[in-house]
């Protein structure tokens, strides 16, 4: 029994020395290859394996500044860019500017401090970037626009813009307008809630709208102030349009959550909401959804808030020195509220 015992560890080891001796005769063939002579490009592509296996081991370190939590769609965002974050591996440093430009402004300026390898966020409002872009250019760090836009006339200062069309959203918005309306011989009274003062969907959701409903002399928008993008603020100016103006026909709301907030005012002026007022707005969160099926919005322009998968492939590109898109522009439908009935259970957000 002890000879049977003593014959099997001795078996084993012979075994393993011969694995090992196996390993190391092919690692030593691996290693005499290596030593043949390599053509140039080959050469290159070892060096060019290394530097993104030592790039792979880094973690990215993003700073994101978000625009704040005034809306649906904003809470939406926020969560597909921290998800996305994650999945992607990266470290996200995430400021929310509670709506507030100076807040931004600071929050990069931190992020330039703090060395990260890439600068993303989406700006309150339009102008007024460029000294801070010029800060973070100079420190050789690449930024992302997404969601919104801004109006600096030199493009060198961001890689890329990632978001909707807001112009052909309001164009959207206007031809379903146009069309509802093709038949009407009596002015239409139409008042808007504009988004943010000064931020791109507000802008450009208006220029949109304008610009299409030119067509028909009748449209007319007699009044027009901006709700904020939030609720409460929805509410609180549809209350003082419906006390300024007794014939209202339409509104048009540059986002669901003013809609939503209108409704409810002019639920309690005894109005009905879709009927007695025709609501169109832009978004489709779920709240809006759930309106529009009850029939209470008429029209909804989409506007996707899942910008984090995309925006962290840019990110990646940009770090790794890729050459991205100037502009990458999110796809979008258009819904009424049979459409919006029909498609609620399908809704991500
Ligand atoms: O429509 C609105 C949000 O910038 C597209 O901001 C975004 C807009 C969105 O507050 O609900």
């Amino acid at each position: 029994m002890k000879k049977m015992k003593m014959f099997g560890l001795l078996l084993a080891s012979v075994m393993l020395m011969l694995t090992v001796a196996c390993g190391n005769s092919s690692k030593d063939k691996e290693s005499t290859d290596d030593k043949a002579p390599a053509t140039a490009t080959e050469t290159k592509t070892e060096t060019k394996t290394d530097d993104t296996a030592a790039a792979s081991d880094k973690k990215i370190v993003l700073g994101f500044s978000q625009v704040g939590a005034e809306s649906g769609w904003r809470t939406a965002n926020t969560k597909s860019v921290q998800d996305s974050a994650k999945e992607a591996g990266f470290d996200l440093k995430f400021s929310d500017a509670q709506q507030k430009q100076e807040n931004q402004i600071k929050a990069i300026r931190s992020f330039i401090q703090q060395k990260v390898d890439v600068i993303a966020f989406s700006p309150v409002v339009e102008s007024g970037w460029d000294t801070v872009l010029k800060e973070a250019k100079d420190a050789g760090i690449p930024v992302i626009l997404t969601d919104r836009a801004v109006d600096s006339t030199d493009t060198t200062l961001y890689q890329t813009f990632i978001g909707s069309d807001f112009v052909e959203e309001g164009r959207s918005a206007g031809k379903w307008l146009v069309d509802t309306y093709k038949d009407a011989k009596e002015p239409v009274n139409i008042v808007e809630l504009e988004g943010t003062t000064g931020s791109a969907p507000a802008n450009d959701r208006k220029a949109g709208f304008d610009e299409v409903i030119a067509q028909n002399p009748n449209l007319k928008v007699i009044a027009s102030q901006t709700g904020d993008f939030t609720r409460a603020k929805g509410k609180e100016v549809m209350q003082s349009f419906l006390k300024a103006h007794k014939d209202i026909d339409v509104l048009y709301a540059h986002n669901d959550d003013m809609a939503l907030g209108a409704i409810q005012a002019i639920e309690a002026a005894g109005l009905v909401p879709g009927k007695d007022i025709v609501i169109i707005s832009v978004d489709g969160v779920h709240d809006g959804f759930v309106a529009a099926s009850e029939g209470k919005i008429n029209f909804i322009v989409e506007c996707n808030p899942l910008l984090g998968p995309q925006l962290m492939q840019a990110v990646r590109d940009v770090y790794e020195g890729k050459e991205v898109p100037k502009r990458i522009v999110t796809k979008e439908g258009v819904f009424t509220s049979e459409d919006a009935k029909r498609e609620l259970p399908n809704r991500q957000y």
